[in-house]
């Protein structure tokens, strides 16, 4: 590609970003409490409509591209604490932060939209990057917790990733990824892993949730696995309104 046609892809990129940061919106996704059958918590999850930059995948993709994740996350944020009066009062609300995030300040501020609700947020980390290149993490996660926020290890068992973040962050939770979950019920080696990660989730005095069970079969190996709170289409998937398929909803 010339540097000319570079350049306009760029500046293309550069305008659609704006405008999805003008029209971003929030899904949130049940987090269920399976032996009460309630709702533990939501998963607030960014979309947006503009062609190309639908999930968050691709936005942060583009932001970084940008060098604007800040500006992304606290629109996010912003766009949380919006929708927070309408949550369920004693649920909590998952949010997903981006490592890059942990950088910037208004983070950290009392006065950001998010830090009044603190108390009923956990932030996930995802296991997926790095959080080696964050400067401080510990004195960030640690600024945080001070304001209230919970700290949860979000993707865990994903990929190539490993569980140095947990060791490092020392999170109030993990979720584990949907990967280790998909048809667990078939899998003797999957259950011997969430097993015992499940376990070392409650040993370090957590909430382990299970991400992206899609069927009964899978509920109920995980079930007999130890774990209490899954998430997933089973029970709901992400949408505008706090909803969930339990009889019992909060
Ligand atoms: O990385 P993170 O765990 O934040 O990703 C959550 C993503 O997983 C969301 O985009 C959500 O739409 C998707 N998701 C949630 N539940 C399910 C599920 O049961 N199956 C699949 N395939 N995807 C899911
Ligand atoms: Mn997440």
């Amino acid at each position: 590609m010339s540097e000319a046609a570079a350049t306009d892809e760029r500046t293309c990129l550069n305008e659609a970003l704006s405008r999805a940061l003008d029209r971003l919106w929030i899904a949130f996704q049940p987090i269920v409490d399976w032996p009460t059958q309630r709702v533990f918590g939501y998963e607030a999850l960014v979309r947006c409509n503009e062609p190309g930059l639908a999930n968050p995948g691709l936005l942060f993709d583009a932001a970084e591209k940008l060098q604007r994740v800040h500006e992304l996350g606290r629109a996010i944020r912003r766009q949380v604490a919006c929708r927070l009066e309408e949550a369920p009062p004693e649920v909590l609300v998952f949010v997903n932060l981006h490592p890059v995030e942990l950088d910037d300040e208004e983070l950290l501020q009392a006065a950001s939209p998010l830090t009044a609700y603190a108390p009923r947020i956990v932030l996930e980390l995802t296991e997926r990057s790095s959080l080696g290149d964050v400067c401080n993490v510990r004195d960030r996660i640690a600024s945080l917790r001070k304001l209230g926020f919970r700290i949860a290890i979000d993707d865990l068992g994903a990929g190539y990733s490993g569980l140095s973040s947990v060791g490092e962050v020392e999170p109030d939770g993990v979720k584990l990824d949907m990967s280790l979950v998909r048809d667990v019920h078939t899998s003797a080696t999957k259950r011997a892993i969430l097993r015992s990660m499940i376990r070392v989730g409650h040993e370090i005095g957590g909430f382990v949730v299970c991400e992206g069970v899609e069927t009964a079969a899978e509920r109920d190996a995980l079930l007999a696995l130890g774990a209490s709170l899954l998430q997933g289409y089973l029970f709901g998937r992400p949408e505008r309104e706090f909803r969930c398929s339990l009889p019992v909803c909060t």
